[in-house]
Protein backbone atom coordinates (compact mmCIF):
# COMPACT_ATOMS: atom_id res chain seq x y z
CA UNK A 1 0.00 0.00 0.00
CA UNK A 2 1.70 3.25 -1.27
CA UNK A 3 -0.04 6.03 0.19
CA UNK A 4 -3.35 6.10 2.01
CA UNK A 5 -4.97 9.20 3.12
CA UNK A 6 -6.93 9.67 6.16
CA UNK A 7 -10.67 9.84 5.28
CA UNK A 8 -12.62 12.51 4.05
CA UNK A 9 -15.56 12.60 6.81
CA UNK A 10 -17.91 15.14 4.79
CA UNK A 11 -17.65 13.54 1.18
CA UNK A 12 -17.60 16.61 -1.36
CA UNK A 13 -15.85 19.33 1.31
CA UNK A 14 -13.28 21.36 -0.75
CA UNK A 15 -9.85 20.79 1.28
CA UNK A 16 -10.25 24.10 3.34
CA UNK A 17 -11.81 24.67 6.92
CA UNK A 18 -13.13 27.97 8.22
CA UNK A 19 -11.56 28.40 11.74
CA UNK A 20 -14.40 27.54 13.58
CA UNK A 21 -14.36 24.56 15.96
CA UNK A 22 -12.94 22.22 13.97
CA UNK A 23 -10.23 23.45 12.68
CA UNK A 24 -11.07 21.44 9.26
CA UNK A 25 -14.16 18.91 8.34
CA UNK A 26 -12.09 17.18 5.09
CA UNK A 27 -9.63 15.06 7.09
CA UNK A 28 -9.12 13.45 11.40
CA UNK A 29 -6.56 16.08 12.67
CA UNK A 30 -4.99 15.59 16.05
CA UNK A 31 -1.93 16.30 17.72
CA UNK A 32 -1.88 20.28 16.46
CA UNK A 33 1.36 22.36 16.47
CA UNK A 34 0.94 26.25 15.34
CA UNK A 35 3.88 28.09 14.60
CA UNK A 36 3.74 31.69 12.97
CA UNK A 37 7.00 32.20 10.44
CA UNK A 38 6.67 35.84 8.76
CA UNK A 39 2.99 36.50 9.85
CA UNK A 40 1.80 33.46 8.83
CA UNK A 41 -0.15 31.11 10.97
CA UNK A 42 0.84 27.57 9.87
CA UNK A 43 -0.88 24.26 12.18
CA UNK A 44 1.31 20.95 11.82
CA UNK A 45 -0.90 18.33 13.04
CA UNK A 46 -1.29 14.56 12.77
CA UNK A 47 -3.45 12.92 11.11
CA UNK A 48 -6.27 9.96 11.81
CA UNK A 49 -8.13 7.71 9.89
CA UNK A 50 -10.11 4.19 9.25
CA UNK A 51 -7.93 1.79 9.50
CA UNK A 52 -7.59 -0.39 5.87
CA UNK A 53 -9.95 -3.52 5.45
CA UNK A 54 -8.64 -6.58 7.23
CA UNK A 55 -5.92 -4.79 9.59
CA UNK A 56 -6.18 -5.13 13.01
CA UNK A 57 -5.33 -1.97 14.24
CA UNK A 58 -6.14 -1.40 18.01
CA UNK A 59 -4.03 1.93 18.75
CA UNK A 60 -4.26 4.82 16.43
CA UNK A 61 -4.30 4.11 12.52
CA UNK A 62 -2.16 7.46 11.53
CA UNK A 63 -0.66 7.03 7.66
CA UNK A 64 1.17 11.08 7.92
CA UNK A 65 1.18 14.46 8.00
CA UNK A 66 -0.47 17.29 6.02
CA UNK A 67 0.47 21.46 6.77
CA UNK A 68 -2.00 23.97 7.39
CA UNK A 69 -2.00 27.95 6.55
CA UNK A 70 -4.61 30.61 7.77
CA UNK A 71 -5.89 32.29 4.87
CA UNK A 72 -7.31 35.51 5.15
CA UNK A 73 -9.23 35.89 8.68
CA UNK A 74 -10.84 32.46 9.02
CA UNK A 75 -9.75 29.84 6.07
CA UNK A 76 -7.47 27.45 7.01
CA UNK A 77 -5.83 25.58 3.33
CA UNK A 78 -4.17 22.34 3.69
CA UNK A 79 -1.21 22.54 1.58
CA UNK A 80 -0.86 19.07 1.14
CA UNK A 81 0.92 15.71 2.71
CA UNK A 82 4.35 16.87 3.80
CA UNK A 83 4.81 12.90 4.42
CA UNK A 84 3.50 9.51 4.22
CA UNK A 85 4.35 6.40 6.41
CA UNK A 86 5.69 4.76 3.96
CA UNK A 87 8.40 7.75 2.74
CA UNK A 88 10.69 7.68 5.90
CA UNK A 89 13.29 6.30 4.84
CA UNK A 90 14.27 4.26 8.27
CA UNK A 91 10.79 3.50 8.62
CA UNK A 92 8.48 0.26 9.44
CA UNK A 93 6.18 -0.21 6.31
CA UNK A 94 2.47 0.43 6.57
CA UNK A 95 3.11 0.85 10.31
CA UNK A 96 0.10 3.59 11.10
CA UNK A 97 2.14 5.32 13.33
CA UNK A 98 3.10 8.86 12.32
CA UNK A 99 2.45 10.36 15.59
CA UNK A 100 2.69 13.81 17.02
CA UNK A 101 4.95 16.03 14.90
CA UNK A 102 6.07 19.54 15.59
CA UNK A 103 8.24 22.30 12.87
CA UNK A 104 10.55 24.94 13.90
CA UNK A 105 12.72 27.45 12.27
CA UNK A 106 16.37 28.27 12.55
CA UNK A 107 18.58 30.40 10.79
CA UNK A 108 16.34 30.35 7.70
CA UNK A 109 15.69 26.78 7.59
CA UNK A 110 12.45 25.44 8.45
CA UNK A 111 13.28 21.60 10.42
CA UNK A 112 10.33 19.10 10.65
CA UNK A 113 10.36 16.55 13.69
CA UNK A 114 7.97 13.35 13.65
CA UNK A 115 7.87 10.23 15.31
CA UNK A 116 7.64 6.41 13.92
CA UNK A 117 8.16 2.99 14.39
CA UNK A 118 11.74 2.42 13.24
CA UNK A 119 12.51 -0.91 10.86
CA UNK A 120 15.06 -1.84 13.32
CA UNK A 121 12.95 -2.14 16.22
CA UNK A 122 15.02 -0.64 18.29
CA UNK A 123 12.71 1.03 20.13
CA UNK A 124 8.49 1.83 20.04
CA UNK A 125 9.32 5.01 18.23
CA UNK A 126 12.17 7.10 17.25
CA UNK A 127 12.44 10.73 16.14
CA UNK A 128 13.45 12.01 12.51
CA UNK A 129 13.65 15.09 10.92
CA UNK A 130 13.72 16.94 7.73
CA UNK A 131 14.53 19.92 6.67
CA UNK A 132 13.31 23.04 4.01
CA UNK A 133 13.60 26.72 2.74
CA UNK A 134 9.73 26.80 3.37
CA UNK A 135 7.08 26.35 5.78
CA UNK A 136 5.36 23.72 4.13
CA UNK A 137 8.15 22.00 2.41
CA UNK A 138 9.32 20.02 0.69
CA UNK A 139 11.19 18.66 3.47
CA UNK A 140 14.53 16.64 2.71
CA UNK A 141 14.24 13.55 5.27
CA UNK A 142 17.30 12.65 7.08
CA UNK A 143 18.27 8.62 6.14
CA UNK A 144 18.15 7.82 9.57
CA UNK A 145 17.17 8.75 12.81
CA UNK A 146 18.09 11.00 15.52
CA UNK A 147 20.63 9.01 17.28
CA UNK A 148 20.44 8.33 21.17
CA UNK A 149 16.99 9.80 21.43
CA UNK A 150 14.10 7.13 21.60
CA UNK A 151 9.98 8.17 22.13
CA UNK A 152 7.24 10.51 21.31
CA UNK A 153 5.77 13.48 20.89
CA UNK A 154 8.73 15.52 19.87
CA UNK A 155 8.21 19.16 20.73
CA UNK A 156 10.83 21.89 19.88
CA UNK A 157 11.88 25.45 21.04
CA UNK A 158 14.51 27.66 19.80
CA UNK A 159 15.72 30.20 22.65
CA UNK A 160 16.70 33.91 21.31
CA UNK A 161 20.44 33.07 21.85
CA UNK A 162 19.63 30.96 18.93
CA UNK A 163 20.29 27.37 20.97
CA UNK A 164 17.87 24.73 20.72
CA UNK A 165 15.99 22.34 22.13
CA UNK A 166 14.46 18.75 21.96
CA UNK A 167 11.71 18.02 24.44
CA UNK A 168 10.01 14.36 24.00
CA UNK A 169 8.64 11.26 25.23
CA UNK A 170 5.14 9.98 26.99
CA UNK A 171 5.12 7.90 30.76
CA UNK A 172 6.00 9.10 33.83
CA UNK A 173 8.99 11.61 32.55
CA UNK A 174 9.49 13.41 29.94
CA UNK A 175 13.03 14.44 28.67
CA UNK A 176 15.12 17.69 26.88
CA UNK A 177 17.95 17.06 25.15
CA UNK A 178 20.13 20.48 23.68
CA UNK A 179 20.42 20.19 19.88
CA UNK A 180 24.00 20.99 17.66
CA UNK A 181 23.83 23.59 15.47
CA UNK A 182 22.90 21.36 12.67
CA UNK A 183 19.25 20.32 14.07
CA UNK A 184 19.99 16.65 13.30
CA UNK A 185 22.34 15.47 16.43
CA UNK A 186 22.10 15.84 20.05
CA UNK A 187 24.50 18.04 21.21
CA UNK A 188 24.16 15.93 25.12
CA UNK A 189 22.49 12.99 26.32
CA UNK A 190 18.63 13.93 27.34
CA UNK A 191 18.04 14.43 30.86
CA UNK A 192 14.66 14.33 32.60
CA UNK A 193 12.38 17.14 32.99
CA UNK A 194 12.76 17.79 36.43
CA UNK A 195 10.24 18.60 39.48
CA UNK A 196 6.91 17.43 37.46
CA UNK A 197 3.70 16.54 39.03
CA UNK A 198 3.44 12.54 38.95
CA UNK A 199 1.33 10.45 36.83
CA UNK A 200 1.10 9.75 32.88
CA UNK A 201 2.94 12.92 30.39
CA UNK A 202 3.57 13.64 27.03
CA UNK A 203 2.75 15.94 24.47
CA UNK A 204 5.57 18.31 25.85
CA UNK A 205 5.71 22.19 24.42
CA UNK A 206 7.64 24.55 25.46
CA UNK A 207 7.10 28.56 25.09
CA UNK A 208 8.70 31.75 26.29
CA UNK A 209 6.97 35.14 27.15
CA UNK A 210 7.99 37.46 29.08
CA UNK A 211 11.62 36.25 29.88
CA UNK A 212 9.77 33.15 31.53
CA UNK A 213 9.74 29.58 30.45
CA UNK A 214 6.46 27.88 29.66
CA UNK A 215 6.69 24.12 29.76
CA UNK A 216 3.50 22.44 28.82
CA UNK A 217 2.10 19.01 28.07
CA UNK A 218 -0.79 16.39 28.52
CA UNK A 219 -0.81 15.08 31.92
CA UNK A 220 -3.75 11.88 33.34
CA UNK A 221 -5.04 11.78 36.07
CA UNK A 222 -6.45 8.69 37.19
CA UNK A 223 -10.17 10.04 38.27
CA UNK A 224 -10.31 13.04 35.53
CA UNK A 225 -7.76 11.61 32.10
CA UNK A 226 -5.82 13.74 29.56
CA UNK A 227 -5.46 17.48 30.96
CA UNK A 228 -3.19 19.79 29.65
CA UNK A 229 -1.18 21.00 32.27
CA UNK A 230 1.79 23.54 32.71
CA UNK A 231 4.73 24.21 34.65
CA UNK A 232 6.75 27.51 34.33
CA UNK A 233 10.95 28.08 34.78
CA UNK A 234 13.43 30.59 34.15
CA UNK A 235 15.58 28.39 31.63
CA UNK A 236 14.76 25.93 29.07
CA UNK A 237 16.25 23.43 31.09
CA UNK A 238 13.80 24.19 34.16
CA UNK A 239 13.85 23.67 36.90
CA UNK A 240 9.67 24.23 36.53
CA UNK A 241 7.31 24.46 39.27
CA UNK A 242 3.80 22.74 38.47
CA UNK A 243 1.19 25.52 38.08
CA UNK A 244 -1.72 23.58 37.58
CA UNK A 245 -4.12 22.84 34.41
CA UNK A 246 -4.75 25.07 31.40
CA UNK A 247 -7.85 23.05 30.27
CA UNK A 248 -9.65 20.34 32.31
CA UNK A 249 -9.96 16.95 30.61
CA UNK A 250 -12.78 17.02 28.07
CA UNK A 251 -13.54 13.43 26.99
CA UNK A 252 -12.84 10.07 26.85
CA UNK A 253 -9.79 10.78 25.03
CA UNK A 254 -6.21 11.89 24.32
CA UNK A 255 -5.83 15.66 24.48
CA UNK A 256 -2.32 16.91 22.86
CA UNK A 257 -1.67 20.88 22.22
CA UNK A 258 0.30 23.79 20.96
CA UNK A 259 0.47 27.17 22.35
CA UNK A 260 1.47 30.33 20.14
CA UNK A 261 0.35 34.19 19.81
CA UNK A 262 -0.76 35.32 16.77
CA UNK A 263 -2.13 38.86 15.93
CA UNK A 264 -1.33 40.10 19.22
CA UNK A 265 -3.25 37.30 21.05
CA UNK A 266 -2.38 33.85 22.26
CA UNK A 267 -4.23 30.53 20.90
CA UNK A 268 -4.46 27.12 22.77
CA UNK A 269 -4.39 24.99 19.83
CA UNK A 270 -5.64 21.21 21.05
CA UNK A 271 -8.09 18.67 19.86
CA UNK A 272 -11.19 16.66 20.12
CA UNK A 273 -13.23 13.77 18.56
CA UNK A 274 -16.49 15.30 19.23
CA UNK A 275 -17.38 15.13 15.75
CA UNK A 276 -16.58 11.43 14.88
CA UNK A 277 -17.69 10.49 17.93
CA UNK A 278 -15.34 8.26 18.48
CA UNK A 279 -11.83 8.82 20.44
CA UNK A 280 -9.13 7.04 17.90
CA UNK A 281 -11.16 10.05 14.91
CA UNK A 282 -9.95 13.50 16.44
CA UNK A 283 -10.33 16.83 14.87
CA UNK A 284 -7.91 19.71 15.80
CA UNK A 285 -9.33 22.72 17.44
CA UNK A 286 -8.53 26.48 18.89
CA UNK A 287 -9.42 28.64 21.46
CA UNK A 288 -7.81 31.98 22.97
CA UNK A 289 -5.96 31.24 25.68
CA UNK A 290 -5.25 34.36 28.34
CA UNK A 291 -2.79 35.41 30.79
CA UNK A 292 -3.40 36.33 34.18
CA UNK A 293 -1.14 39.34 35.79
CA UNK A 294 1.03 37.35 37.30
CA UNK A 295 2.31 35.32 34.27
CA UNK A 296 0.19 32.41 34.85
CA UNK A 297 -2.36 31.03 32.64
CA UNK A 298 -6.23 31.45 32.57
CA UNK A 299 -8.32 28.04 32.18
CA UNK A 300 -9.10 27.29 28.45
CA UNK A 301 -12.88 26.07 27.75
CA UNK A 302 -13.80 24.71 24.54
CA UNK A 303 -16.46 26.73 22.73
CA UNK A 304 -17.38 26.19 19.07
CA UNK A 305 -16.63 29.54 17.74
CA UNK A 306 -13.07 28.81 17.98
CA UNK A 307 -10.68 31.67 16.58
CA UNK A 308 -10.27 34.02 13.53
CA UNK A 309 -12.12 36.96 12.42
CA UNK A 310 -14.00 35.89 8.60
CA UNK A 311 -14.23 38.60 6.51
CA UNK A 312 -14.99 39.68 2.95
CA UNK A 313 -15.54 36.62 0.81
CA UNK A 314 -15.20 34.10 3.29
CA UNK A 315 -17.96 31.99 4.98
CA UNK A 316 -19.32 33.22 8.26
CA UNK A 317 -20.44 29.67 9.87
CA UNK A 318 -22.93 30.80 12.13
CA UNK A 319 -23.60 27.22 13.76
CA UNK A 320 -20.29 27.67 15.71
CA UNK A 321 -21.89 30.04 17.28
CA UNK A 322 -21.11 31.85 20.30
CA UNK A 323 -24.20 31.96 21.93
CA UNK A 324 -27.30 30.68 21.15
CA UNK A 325 -31.63 30.87 21.58
CA UNK A 326 -34.91 28.93 20.39
CA UNK A 327 -32.62 27.79 17.46
CA UNK A 328 -31.01 24.22 17.26
CA UNK A 329 -27.99 23.25 15.15
CA UNK A 330 -27.75 19.82 13.24
CA UNK A 331 -25.89 18.20 10.51
CA UNK A 332 -27.18 19.56 6.72
CA UNK A 333 -28.84 16.28 5.66
CA UNK A 334 -29.16 16.97 2.06
CA UNK A 335 -28.70 18.84 -0.47
CA UNK A 336 -26.42 21.83 0.85
CA UNK A 337 -22.94 22.38 1.75
CA UNK A 338 -22.11 19.68 4.32
CA UNK A 339 -21.42 20.78 7.73
CA UNK A 340 -23.94 22.30 10.10
CA UNK A 341 -27.13 24.71 10.05
CA UNK A 342 -28.49 26.65 12.90
CA UNK A 343 -32.32 25.34 12.44
CA UNK A 344 -35.50 25.46 14.49
CA UNK A 345 -35.31 29.01 14.12
CA UNK A 346 -38.27 29.70 16.52
CA UNK A 347 -40.04 32.97 16.94
CA UNK A 348 -37.57 35.16 19.21
CA UNK A 349 -35.04 32.80 18.18
CA UNK A 350 -31.13 34.37 18.29
CA UNK A 351 -27.85 33.22 16.96
CA UNK A 352 -24.31 35.30 18.09
CA UNK A 353 -21.44 35.22 16.19
CA UNK A 354 -18.60 37.26 17.23
CA UNK A 355 -15.89 38.85 15.23
CA UNK A 356 -16.59 39.58 12.03
CA UNK A 357 -14.80 41.71 9.56
CA UNK A 358 -16.81 43.97 7.88
CA UNK A 359 -14.25 45.84 5.85
CA UNK A 360 -14.94 46.19 1.80
CA UNK A 361 -18.31 44.23 2.43
CA UNK A 362 -20.88 45.69 0.26
CA UNK A 363 -23.55 42.90 0.64
CA UNK A 364 -24.31 40.04 2.80
CA UNK A 365 -25.03 36.57 1.75
CA UNK A 366 -26.88 33.93 3.52
CA UNK A 367 -27.39 30.39 2.42
CA UNK A 368 -30.77 29.10 3.52
CA UNK A 369 -33.11 26.35 3.34
CA UNK A 370 -37.38 27.02 3.89
CA UNK A 371 -40.06 25.34 3.36
CA UNK A 372 -43.51 27.32 3.47
CA UNK A 373 -42.91 29.95 5.64
CA UNK A 374 -43.43 33.75 6.25
CA UNK A 375 -41.50 36.00 7.80
CA UNK A 376 -37.61 37.32 7.85
CA UNK A 377 -34.38 37.28 9.29
CA UNK A 378 -32.41 40.40 10.38
CA UNK A 379 -28.60 40.70 11.14
CA UNK A 380 -28.18 43.14 13.52
CA UNK A 381 -24.31 44.06 14.80
CA UNK A 382 -22.71 45.05 18.11
CA UNK A 383 -25.47 43.77 20.43
CA UNK A 384 -28.86 42.37 20.21
CA UNK A 385 -30.60 45.69 19.79
CA UNK A 386 -27.63 46.81 17.60
CA UNK A 387 -28.09 48.33 13.94
CA UNK A 388 -30.05 46.50 11.40
CA UNK A 389 -27.60 45.79 9.09
CA UNK A 390 -29.47 43.30 6.46
CA UNK A 391 -32.65 41.80 6.45
CA UNK A 392 -33.61 38.51 4.58
CA UNK A 393 -37.40 38.13 3.75
CA UNK A 394 -37.97 34.27 4.20
CA UNK A 395 -38.45 32.68 0.70
CA UNK A 396 -39.63 29.46 0.24
CA UNK A 397 -36.59 27.63 -1.63
CA UNK A 398 -38.87 24.35 -2.56
CA UNK A 399 -38.00 22.92 0.90
CA UNK A 400 -35.87 22.27 4.23
CA UNK A 401 -33.29 20.72 2.26
CA UNK A 402 -33.53 22.55 -0.72
CA UNK A 403 -30.72 25.46 -0.39
CA UNK A 404 -30.25 28.44 -1.76
CA UNK A 405 -28.48 31.65 -1.71
CA UNK A 406 -29.96 34.88 -1.26
CA UNK A 407 -27.94 38.40 -1.32
CA UNK A 408 -29.23 41.25 0.54
CA UNK A 409 -27.36 44.78 0.60
CA UNK A 410 -25.49 46.48 3.58
CA UNK A 411 -28.20 49.04 4.99
CA UNK A 412 -25.90 51.25 5.43
CA UNK A 413 -22.00 50.75 5.43
CA UNK A 414 -20.20 49.11 8.46
CA UNK A 415 -16.10 49.52 9.05
CA UNK A 416 -14.05 47.11 10.96
CA UNK A 417 -15.14 43.87 13.34
CA UNK A 418 -18.00 43.59 15.19
CA UNK A 419 -20.15 40.96 16.69
CA UNK A 420 -22.90 40.28 14.62
CA UNK A 421 -26.43 38.73 15.66
CA UNK A 422 -28.95 37.07 13.68
CA UNK A 423 -32.78 37.17 14.39
CA UNK A 424 -35.18 35.22 13.45
CA UNK A 425 -38.85 36.41 13.12
CA UNK A 426 -41.27 34.42 11.68
CA UNK A 427 -44.80 35.47 10.93
CA UNK A 428 -46.89 34.79 14.29
CA UNK A 429 -47.86 31.04 14.23
CA UNK A 430 -45.19 30.11 12.63
CA UNK A 431 -43.14 27.37 14.42
CA UNK A 432 -39.69 27.99 12.52
CA UNK A 433 -38.23 29.93 9.75
CA UNK A 434 -35.61 28.94 8.01
CA UNK A 435 -32.37 26.70 8.06
CA UNK A 436 -29.10 29.02 7.76
CA UNK A 437 -26.24 27.25 6.97
CA UNK A 438 -23.59 29.79 6.40
CA UNK A 439 -23.19 34.12 6.36
CA UNK A 440 -20.75 35.87 3.65
CA UNK A 441 -20.25 39.47 2.86
CA UNK A 442 -19.37 40.25 -0.30
CA UNK A 443 -17.78 43.22 -2.21
CA UNK A 444 -20.00 43.43 -5.09
O1 LIG B 1 -1.77 11.01 18.23
C1 LIG B 1 -1.08 9.91 18.75
C2 LIG B 1 -0.65 10.15 20.15
O2 LIG B 1 -1.80 10.40 20.96
C3 LIG B 1 0.18 11.39 20.33
O3 LIG B 1 1.51 11.22 19.99
C4 LIG B 1 -0.08 11.67 21.76
O4 LIG B 1 0.36 12.91 22.19
C5 LIG B 1 -1.56 11.50 21.82
O5 LIG B 1 -2.24 12.61 21.32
Amino acid sequence: MKHVAALLFFAGLVSEGFAQNPLVTHLYTADPTARVFDGALYLYPSSDAFPPPGVDMPRFCMPGYHIFRLDGGATWTDLGSALDQNEVPWGTRDSFAMWAPDCIRKDGKYYYYYPAEPADKSAFRRIGVGVSDRPEGPFSWEANYIEGVSGIDPGLFVDDDGKAYLYFGGGQELFVAPLKENMREIAAPPAKVEHLPAGYKEGSFLFKREGRYYFTFAHVFPEEGYTIGYAMGSSPLGPFTYQGKIMDNISNGTNHHSIEQYQGRWILFYHWWDVSGFNKLRSMRADYMEFKEDGTIGKVVPTLRGIGTPGVGERIEVDRHSEIRNCETAFVVDGGDKGWMVCETKPNGMVRFDRVDFTGAKKLQARVACGQRDGFFEVRIDKEWGKVVAKFPAAHTGGWDVWSTETQPLLEPVEGVHDLYVLFKPDWGSTKLVNLNWLRLVAE
